[in-house]
C-alpha cells in the first residue's frame, strides 16, 4: 500500500540533502540564501518534478535531483522577496524572522536574486540530454517570468483594495501561484523526455492543482493555525485583498478547490498516477 506520509517525508528530506549540499557556503549572501532555503518547507514543487518524471518513466532520481532542488531555490526566492516590506511585509516564515528582518533588506533582495540565477545554474549544469534541459528551462522561465509568476505579482499590488471578478482572482493566481507548480511538472516531463500527450496531461494536472492550492491556502489564511503554517494568518484581511473565500464564501471556495483536483487527477492515468493522486488529495486536507 503507498504510504503518502512516509513519500512525503523520505522526498522532502532527499530533496533537503541535495539543497544543504549544493546551495553556496561562506559569507552573508550564501548564509542569507540558506537561511529561508533550508530547513522549512513542504519542499512540493520539488517532489512534483520528481514524481512527474517518475510518472513519465525515469527511474534515475539522482540525476533530476539538482533540478528538483533548484525548483525549491527559485520558491524560496519567490517567498523572500514576497514578504519585504515593499510587497507583502511579513515577519514570519517557515516559522522563523523572515529574512529581511534577519539580513536587513539590502541583502534580502540580493539573497532572492542569488537563488533565482543559481536556480538556472543547476539546470545548466544537469547531465541529460541538452534537448530536454533547454525544453525544461524555457517552461520554467516563462513560468516564473514577466507573463508568469512575476506578472501575477504585479497584478495582486496592483488589484489589491479593488473588487475582483472570479475571472480575474482566477488570471492571477493562475500566474503568481500555479505558473510554479505547473511548471515544476512540465520540467519533470521534459527532463524524463516525456511524450508531448504526457507532457500535456501532466501541466493540465498542475494548472488544476495549483489553483485548488491556492483556493486552500486563501482558507488558511482565514482559518488555518499559524503554528503549523509557520507565519501569521490573518495577512490577506489585513491588506485588503480579494481571495475564494472572500468572494464566494467557505464553503463554495472548498467545493471549487475540491473540484479542481477532480479534475487535476482526471488529467492522469490512475495506474501511473498514484503519486501524484495522493499529493492531489493531501493539498485538500492541508494544515501547513
Ligand atoms: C521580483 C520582487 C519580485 C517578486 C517576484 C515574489 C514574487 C515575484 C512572487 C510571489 C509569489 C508567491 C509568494 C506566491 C504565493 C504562492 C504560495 C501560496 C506560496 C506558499 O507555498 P508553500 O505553502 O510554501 O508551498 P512552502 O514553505 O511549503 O514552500
Amino acid at each position: 500500500m503507498f504510504n503518502l506520509e512516509a513519500y512525503l517525508k523520505e522526498r522532502a528530506s532527499l530533496v533537503e540533502g541535495a539543497l544543504e549540499k549544493l546551495l553556496p557556503k561562506g559569507g552573508k549572501l550564501a548564509e542569507s540564501m540558506r537561511y529561508t532555503t533550508l530547513g522549512g518547507g513542504k519542499r512540493l514543487r520539488a517532489i512534483l518534478l520528481l514524481a512527474s518524471a517518475e510518472y513519465s518513466g525515469w527511474t534515475d532520481l539522482d540525476s533530476i535531483l539538482p533540478a528538483a532542488a533548484a525548483l525549491e531555490c527559485i520558491q524560496a526566492y519567490s517567498l523572500i522577496h514576497d514578504d519585504l516590506p515593499c510587497m507583502d511585509d511579513d515577519e514570519l516564515r517557515r516559522g522563523k524572522p523572515t529574512n529581511h528582518l534577519v539580513f536587513g533588506e539590502a541583502i534580502a533582495l540580493l539573497a532572492g536574486d542569488g537563488l533565482l540565477t543559481f536556480a538556472f545554474e543547476l539546470f545548466s549544469k544537469l547531465k541529460l540530454p541538452a534537448g530536454n534541459v533547454l525544453a525544461a528551462v524555457r517552461d520554467l522561465a516563462e513560468a516564473i517570468g514577466p507573463s508568469g509568476m512575476v506578472e501575477g505579482q504585479a497584478l495582486d499590488l496592483e488589484w489589491t483594495g479593488k473588487r475582483l471578478t472570479l475571472e480575474q482572482l482566477e488570471q492571477l493566481h493562475l500566474r503568481k501561484t500555479a505558473a510554479l507548480l505547473c511548471a515544476s511538472l512540465r520540467c519533470g516531463a521534459h527532463l524524463a523526455g516525456a511524450q508531448e500527450a504526457d507532457i500535456t496531461a501532466l501541466a493540465t494536472y498542475g494548472q488544476k492543482f495549483g489553483l485548488a492550492f491556492q483556493i486552500v491556502d486563501d482558507l488558511l489564511d482565514e482559518v488555518g493555525d499559524p503554528e503549523k503554517l509557520g507565519k501569521a494568518t490573518g495577512s490577506d484581511a489585513r491588506l485588503g485583498k480579494v481571495t475564494y473565500p472572500v468572494l464566494l464564501g467557505a464553503e463554495k471556495a472548498r467545493k471549487l478547490a475540491a473540484r479542481a483536483i477532480e479534475e487535476a487527477k482526471a488529467a492522469l492515468e490512475p495506474e501511473r498516477g498514484t503519486a501524484l493522486f495522493g499529493i492531489a488529495d493531501y493539498v485538500l486536507s492541508r494544515q501547513s
